[in-house]
């Protein structure tokens, strides 16, 4: 039997289309025999390590408060195509996380058999994709929308992130992200309020810690607290939600647009984030809180430091007019919490058609420290994008060297053409 045979092929695309260079497809369901990744149009001669994009899979996996599904699977990346001796050769790659509980599944996942002993499942739980999934695509088996729905797709999102994370390092871009609270319990203090007051000297040494940390938290002190707040939960039957933040420092001005609605950096930001799963809400610099603030307290003063122009603070974050204004990006980001409660909601039972308890399935009571990892990964993804908008190029060179005489010359074009201006 071919080995992809019945997997079924999900378009991904943005609908935000700015002139991109990249794209990738996914497809996969939870637990089938693999997930599958096809990235088109990064630059030829890019280093790829595989040793980091499985790094960036053991992240994704980790986290206080993750159920039993975690403890099977030990993702890994297989390269199909498109790279040969470490580097990108221009054509498309092909990569794959097989799911290890796949064989615990056998019939229920066959792509051929029709096993009439298998349950169908016929309960939705509230918050999933199980009711609108068999309502919009006319099925009889809810079985088949929450296999697609999962959130173990993200795992290849976290594949294609990685790699567009590596990219983003020929131009100076890291990307980092943080636990802000779970369960209403903050873990990270006044963190991402510092960074848009840009009193933020050493951004890594804060992370550093949450890659020590089971929360992604950067507070010690307060793994404990946050930690009980998901015991609890878990003895509730219930799940918790939280709040994280992404940040990509070492931008150029810029990236992005204001001159159509479908090339602003900031729209295209929030529509990645808002398609990771169970995220509700997006914020970009100072984010909700600008609705009661005034403009004084919201808008940051530009300055001149050391012969550069830049901003005095960065509550816009890092993005004025959907255009990058060369400050940090920074993202507030809010997830719900889990779909799957042990203490299940009412929901209706579509065969008997009268209501009932909702089902319990395996899952997670938290997932916000893996969601942050996906949330670097989306918003490495959409950086790619739009510096390969605008610096192009079919090989690393030619794209690199696009990008090192636009910044280069950043400072000179400006005094150059308003010296100009002034007659002088
Ligand atoms: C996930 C895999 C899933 C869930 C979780 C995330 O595995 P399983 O369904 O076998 O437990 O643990 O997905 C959800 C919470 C969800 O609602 O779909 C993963 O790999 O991240």
């Amino acid at each position: 039997m071919p080995v992809f045979t019945g997997i079924f092929f999900i378009f991904g695309y943005t609908n935000l289309e700015i002139m991109s260079q990249i794209r990738y497809l996914t497809a996969g369901e939870s637990h089938g025999q693999a997930l599958v990744l096809i990235v088109e149009g990064l630059p030829a001669n890019l280093e790829i390590s595989i040793d980091e994009i499985n790094r960036e899979l053991a992240r994704r996996q980790g986290g206080y408060g993750r159920g039993g599904r975690m403890k099977i699977e030990k993702d890994t990346a297989e390269v199909l195509a498109g790279i040969r001796f470490g580097k990108t050769t221009g054509s498309p790659i092909s990569i794959i996380v097989r799911n290890r509980d796949w064989e615990n599944w056998g019939p229920k996942m066959s792509v051929t058999a029709v096993d009439e002993e298998i349950e169908k499942i016929t309960i939705p739980r509230p918050g999933h994709a199980d009711l609108v999934g068999v309502t919009k695509y006319d099925l009889d088996d809810i079985r088949n929308s929450i296999e697609r729905s999962s959130a173990r797709e993200t795992a290849v999102r976290v594949v294609a992130g990685s790699l567009a994370k590596q990219l983003l390092g020929e131009y100076g871009v890291t990307i980092s992200s943080f636990v802000e609270s779970i369960g209403g319990i903050s873990g990270s203090g006044d963190l991402y309020d510092r960074l848009m007051k840009k009193e933020v000297d050493d951004l890594s040494a804060h992370i550093a810690r949450t890659e020590e940390s089971e929360l992604r938290v950067t507070q010690p002190a307060l793994e404990e607290p946050i930690k009980e707040r998901i015991r609890q939960a878990k003895k509730d039957g219930d799940t918790l939600g939280g709040l994280f933040a992404v940040v990509a420092k070492g931008l150029v001005p810029g990236i992005g647009s204001f001159v159509h609605y479908d090339r602003k950096l900031d729209a295209a930001i929030a529509q990645s984030m808002m398609s990771i799963n169970a995220v509700k809400a997006v914020g970009i610099g100072a984010g909700f809180a600008v609705a009661d603030t005034p403009g004084s307290e919201v808008h940051d003063e530009i300055i001149i430091r050391d012969g550069e122009i830049m901003r005095k603070t960065n509550r816009a974050g890092g993005i004025e007019g959907g255009t990058s204004n060369g400050e940090d990006i920074l993202v507030r980001v809010a997830m719900k919490p889990i779909a799957t409660l042990m203490m299940p909601l009412r929901s209706v039972d579509l065969a008997a058609f009268e209501e009932i308890e909702a089902r319990r399935e395996r899952s997670d009571f938290t997932a916000v420290p893996a969601c942050a990892v996906i949330g670097e990964a989306v918003l490495a993804w959409t950086l790619a994008q739009y510096y390969l908008e605008k610096f192009g190029g079919d090989s690393l060179r030619e794209s690199v060297s696009n990008f090192t005489t636009y910044r280069d010359n950043i400072t000179a074009r400006l005094k150059e053409n308003f010296r100009k201006n002034n007659g002088n």
